[in-house]
């Protein structure tokens, strides 16, 4: 077959009609996409593995709005499907779906170009009589979402237009195709994105920090690093980097930018020439100013940032004044978006303090990059962790933290690599749990699933409290992704939350 050339699709108002697209995935992105193709006139099949009632409400939805065929369930997921009795000419993959997986390495052998949300979210970005959206792009292993919410709040004290969207939850396409448009778009690339990413040319970009991450779906670390760069090509006016990274560092000086874009270093320590950094406590900015080699711009007062500050937030909030600032936003304005900026629950959020326990919830530490940096902020730690581990090796965080580990309580079903790193590099911290077995639990619960989870939880959390000491912290940081035993970190969190506050009520009888 010959590959079908989709150069000329670059707007909205392209010869989208009667395009013959398959949209593999009926979740957030896969919907928004479909939607999307639906109301251009293309010729829509959309495909999900999962038969359930949530997704049979979806395709009925999608039927009404014309499109020509939803298929539920295994059964469609392995070969493509003809549209009108011929070959499909595009695909659109959601990011959970792996490009290992048949259907989609049957349309790469067939020369069918696979596209993300993002890739069509930027194509059809122009549109007649709607305000046309610069994009600043951000990733990372982690802070991402911390650092398009300090954006987006940035652009919004500029009196800017401005939304967050991308992975942080609300689809780019839903952003793309509200009627007023925007200014200013903050968007969150995973590296799931990025991988069906192709054309996009950012005002500016970021990559955050790199750790093992989502090894398993990118079939290895390398691969992952590589989707996570191609983040910078094409950007306009500022790559930004992580100036305390050089392994992202190489990437910018890789990096196939727009001429006249420049490299940005963004650092918790006293920034150099064109770098956004840290002096004496002061955000300050030596990179967007006429005289930056003899001064620098005052950005914000760390303290005014929050009451603690870590390093991995001060790194973030540098990152988003670096964003904001190549736009053009005025210090002012960073100043007032990162002071009302609110980063939310489940991050390093402290729970409780009772007889000098300080009780931690830090959910949303999903990889063992997230932990190090909680376990790196307290010096005697109850550890509670373990999870869904996604492939990745512990050894490196275990022994770095092992000198303040108290004790360890694990959660999660896939522990095996994690106890076997303690047993390396802790041998002397105790180890407990999963104190539930997995028979006990299903027995107690009722069910399995997420309310087993919540008593997996209060078994660590009576656990964890039954060792804690005056000056210790009981420290909920996975390193490990959730859905093993909750259908998110939120819900996770919450879990440890309930957890928490039940055993402080108990206590206090
Ligand atoms: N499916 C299959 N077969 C497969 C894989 C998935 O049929 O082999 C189906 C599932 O049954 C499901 C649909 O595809 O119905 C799910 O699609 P999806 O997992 O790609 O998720 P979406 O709902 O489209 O949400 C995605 C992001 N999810 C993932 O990357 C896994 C959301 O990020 C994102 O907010 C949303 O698009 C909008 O852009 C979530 C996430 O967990 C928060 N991201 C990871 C992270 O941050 O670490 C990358």
């Amino acid at each position: 077959m010959t590959p079908v050339n989709l150069g000329h699709l670059v707007r909205w108002e392209s010869d989208w009609a009667g395009l013959r697209v398959v949209v593999a995935g009926l979740g957030l992105s896969g919907f928004s996409a479909a939607d999307t193709l639906i109301e251009l006139g293309a010729k829509v099949v959309v495909i999900d593995g999962a038969d359930t009632e949530v997704n049979r409400s979806r395709a009925e939805t999608l039927k009404i709005v014309g499109a020509t065929d939803v298929l539920l369930g295994a059964a469609h997921t392995d070969a493509l499907p003809l549209i009108d009795g011929e070959a499909p000419q595009l695909l659109i993959a959601s990011p959970g779906w792996n490009p290992r997986q048949p259907m989609l390495a049957a349309a790469a052998e067939a020369g069918i170009e696979i596209w993300g949300d993002v890739e069509l979210a930027w194509r059809v970005r122009e549109k007649e009589g709607r305000k046309l959206a610069e994009w600043v792009v951000i990733t990372g292993t982690n802070g991402k979402t911390t650092t398009v919410g300090m954006a987006e709040a940035i652009f919004k004290a500029a009196g800017l237009r401005a939304i967050a969207a991308g992975n942080v939850g609300t689809p780019i396409l839903d952003a793309i195709r509200d009627p007023e448009g925007f200014d200013v778009i903050a968007v969150e690339l995973s590296s799931f994105q990025l991988h069906f990413t192709h054309t996009i040319s950012p005002l500016a970009s970021v990559v955050l920090n790199i750790a093992e991450d989502h090894v398993d779906w990118h079939g290895g670390f390398e691969n992952y690093k590589a989707d996570k760069a191609k983040i910078y090509e094409r950007t306009r006016v500022a790559a930004i980097y992580n100036a305390e990274e050089s392994v992202v560092e190489a990437m910018v000086e890789n990096a196939d930018v727009i001429e006249g874009c420049r490299a940005i270093g963004f650092t918790t320590g006293v920034p150099s020439v064109s770098m956004v950094g840290v002096v004496e406590d002061l955000l300050v900015d030596r990179a967007f100013l006429e005289d930056r080699r003899n001064s620098a711009a005052e950005l914000i007062a760390l303290k005014d940032i929050g009451e603690v500050v870590p390093r991995h937030t001060a790194a973030n909030a540098a990152a988003a004044a670096a964003l904001a600032r190549a736009y053009g936003v005025e210090p002012a304005a960073v100043a007032r978006g990162l002071a009302g900026f609110d980063a939310g629950d489940h991050r390093i959020q402290a729970v409780a303090r009772r007889d000098d326990v300080l009780w931690i919830n830090d959910s949303k530490a999903t990889n063992p990059h997230a932990a190090n940096a909680s376990l790196g902020a307290f010096s005697s730690v109850i550890w509670i962790a373990g999870g869904l581990s996604k492939g990745v090796e512990y050894d490196e965080l275990v022994s770095a933290h092992a000198a303040r580990l108290k004790a360890v309580v694990l959660i999660g079903t896939d522990t095996a690599k994690l106890r076997e790193a303690l047993e390396r590099h802790a041998p002397l911290v105790p180890v407990i749990g999963p104190g539930v077995r997995e028979t006990e639990r299903d027995t107690a619960a009722g069910t399995t699933g997420s309310a087993a989870g919540w008593a997996v939880m209060a078994q660590a959390v009576k656990e964890a409290a039954g060792i804690a000491e005056p000056g210790d912290t009981v420290l909920m940081a996975p390193a490990a992704a959730s859905m093993d035993q909750f259908t998110s970190y939120a819900q996770r969190g919450n879990a440890f939350i309930d957890a928490v506050r039940a055993l402080m009520g108990e206590t206090s009888k």
